[in-house]
């Protein structure tokens, strides 16, 4: 059974601890910004002096409501953020006074439509391929455009000082979450993948941005000093596919609790994309533009790059199985997953298993059996 320090604060406590910071915050006049998505260059709203906070919807919440006007069969992570934001049960999307969007999966992209007519959203174009001649070209005049949508929206002039600093700020963020992912390459390794990520994934929750840094390094220095009896022996898995924040319970942690090491997260927050930083100095727009078209999502068509970071991470990470999470509806990652299959177990020879799955916990008898198999496969 997995054992967690005694002052474990959970994902979801750490995040109702960050709606009442957020609260403080736009008492004090602060702006703030909604997200849904990786590619959103974070640095133009940190630039025009608001709080970046991701909207993405992470349980059932919202969802019985978001069906009355959403397919049953869309993606959760679409349902529950429509959800939550049309029954104002999300305060972040609650306190946001815009929210700047991509046309990632089609899904998004028309639920979007939907929640432009409850706040200010700015969606940008994404390019569908990088390798295009004109992708690279477009997209920076899509960043463009949104420091504009920016600019208006909160009467304030992004000067290219702003912009730089916000850079340099994000890219230290990045090297310090790098550096806590890391901790998880040593073996075996000496902290539990959940606790891990519940540290990292909870970074976006830090809405004062100098201590943040701080807390990241201090956070890696305390895992590399600890000691885990007993995990020489666990299986070490990497997941990839959807992101994973409404499964953590009934996938992640159940896979650690049967027995597995959870050593690296391939999904897009994750170190495959942290390790791209922006360049300080060459022109900022440009500079954002390169850096955010160089992530590798189901969404982008081809996307070959994807499995080459994997293969790294796999043996970066001393991998012994690889786990793919596909969320229901998400046609992108279920359509990716026959080539991960080739990749890890053709090319690589290792144990990998696919679940499909949703926010609910119906599938968790049957999800736990398969874990189990899937650590047996990895043992023998
Ligand atoms: S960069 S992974 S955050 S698009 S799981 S909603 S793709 S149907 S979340 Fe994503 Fe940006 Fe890519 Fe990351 Fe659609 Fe799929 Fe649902 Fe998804």
């Amino acid at each position: 059974m997995l054992t967690l320090p005694k002052d474990f604060e959970t994902y979801d406590e750490k995040r109702r601890n960050a709606f009442l910071a957020l609260y403080e915050e736009k008492k004090k006049g602060k702006k703030v910004v909604g997200t849904f998505c990786s590619y959103t260059p974070t640095e133009l709203i940190h630039a025009v002096g608001a709080i970046p906070v991701g909207l993405c919807g992470n349980s059932e919440q919202g969802i019985m409501e978001a069906e009355t006007r959403l397919p049953k069969t869309l993606c959760p992570l679409i349902k529950s953020s429509y959800g939550l934001a049309m029954t104002e049960q999300c305060p972040f999307f609650y306190f946001s006074d815009g929210v700047l969007a991509e046309t990632t999966c089609d899904g998004k992209k028309k639920m979007y439509e939907l929640l432009g007519e409850i706040k200010p959203v700015h969606v940008m174009k994404l390019p569908q391929g990088k390798d295009h001649a004109l992708a690279l070209e477009s997209w920076t005049e899509e960043i463009r455009l949104t420091a504009s949508f920016l600019e208006k929206l909160f009467g304030v002039r992004i000067t290219e000082e702003k912009l730089h600093d916000a850079i340099v700020y994000r890219n230290r963020v990045r090297k310090a979450l790098i550096g806590l992912y890391e901790v998880a390459k040593v073996k075996p390794s000496p902290v539990s993948g959940y606790e891990l990520t519940t540290v990292s994934e909870s970074a976006d929750f830090h809405f004062t941005d100098d201590s943040l840094i701080e807390k990241l390094e201090a956070k890696t220095r305390e895992f590399r000093s600890r000691i885990r009896e007993g995990a020489e022996n666990r299986p070490r898995v990497l997941v990839t596919g959807c992101p994973n924040t409404g499964v953590r319970e009934k996938l992640i942690r159940r896979l650690e609790d049967l027995g597995a090491d959870y050593v690296c997260s391939d999904h897009c927050a994750g170190p495959r994309t942290l390790r791209f930083m922006v360049d300080e100095e060459k022109d900022p727009y440009e500079a954002l533009a390169e850096r955010y078209l160089k992530i590798n999502c189901s969404v982008m068509s081809p996307n070959e790059g994807r499995f080459d970071d994997l293969k790294h991470l796999v043996s970066e990470y001393q991998v012994d199985g690889v786990l793919e999470i596909v969320l229901q509806g998400c046609h992108t990652f279920a359509v990716e997953a026959y080539h991960t299959w080739r990749t890890i177990n053709e090319q690589l020879g290792l144990p990998y298993l696919r679940v499909d799955t949703d926010f609910s916990r119906s599938d968790g008898g049957q999800i736990e059996t398969r874990l189990g198999a899937f650590i047996e496969m990895m043992t023998n």
